[in-house]
């Protein structure tokens, strides 16, 4: 198998992230850019997105929670979507991943020419990032991991989706106004799948 990523992509990052937890071993091939006219990707997926990964027969997989799962199916090591909370654990990731697109939509607005910049678009994602935000908190509450005791792909998608503001809005500072996720962020950069995944600045 190998996995395509960009060393930004919090989606990738994500699978990366469950890669390592799951102690598969995988092929990481890390793209410079998404722009290049000679990607490999929409030989594998249509889409060109990342993460993609291509299977041993030669298939493409994607999107992230597509991928996730897949890994999670392979091997019973450290089972991050357990059965019993399936849909939890997908709701988490749905919000997590959410809060990415959104942050997403604000970056490339601010990447347009200055005069094509359309305010209303950064007006109307980034409440989705501070409602995400708010909600993620509400819903962790005092507990250790985003289920409870388990460690679970919702915390993988949260400290992905955490990571990325850090890198993209860190102006938000989310820190400040929602210590339990300073907390949960904490303990997930204490893990070696997380710190060895964190995307440059
Ligand atoms: N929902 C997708 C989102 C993937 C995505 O949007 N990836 C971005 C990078 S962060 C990308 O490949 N963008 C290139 C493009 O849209 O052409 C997932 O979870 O995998």
């Amino acid at each position: 198998m190998k996995l395509f990523v960009t060393a930004g992509s919090p989606y990738a990052r994500k699978t990366r992230v469950v890669l390592a937890e799951k102690r598969i071993d995988c092929e990481i091939v890390m793209l410079a850019s998404l722009a290049d006219p000679d990607s490999p990707l929409p030989a594998y997926n249509p889409l060109g997105k990342v993460p993609t990964l291509v299977l041993d027969d030669g298939s493409g997989l994607y999107d992230s929670p597509v991928i996730a799962e897949y890994l999670d199916s392979k091997t019973p090591v450290a089972h991050l979507i357990p059965q019993a909370h399936r849909i939890e654990v997908k709701r988490w990731e749905a919000l997590a991943d959410g809060v990415c697109d959104a942050t997403v939509a604000i970056v490339m607005e601010g990447r347009r020419a200055p005069e094509k910049q359309d305010n209303s678009i950064v007006e109307r994602q980034r409440p989705k990032v501070e409602r995400g935000l708010r909600n993620m908190s509400q819903d962790l509450g005092d507990s250790k991991w985003c289920l409870g005791e388990a460690f679970t792909l919702a915390d993988i998608a949260v400290g992905c989706a955490l990571g990325y503001i850090n890198l993209r809005m860190p102006e938000l500072k989310w820190e400040e106004q929602y210590p339990n996720l300073a907390r949960l962020h904490n303990q997930l950069l204490a893990r070696p799948s997380f710190k060895d995944t964190v995307p440059p600045g």
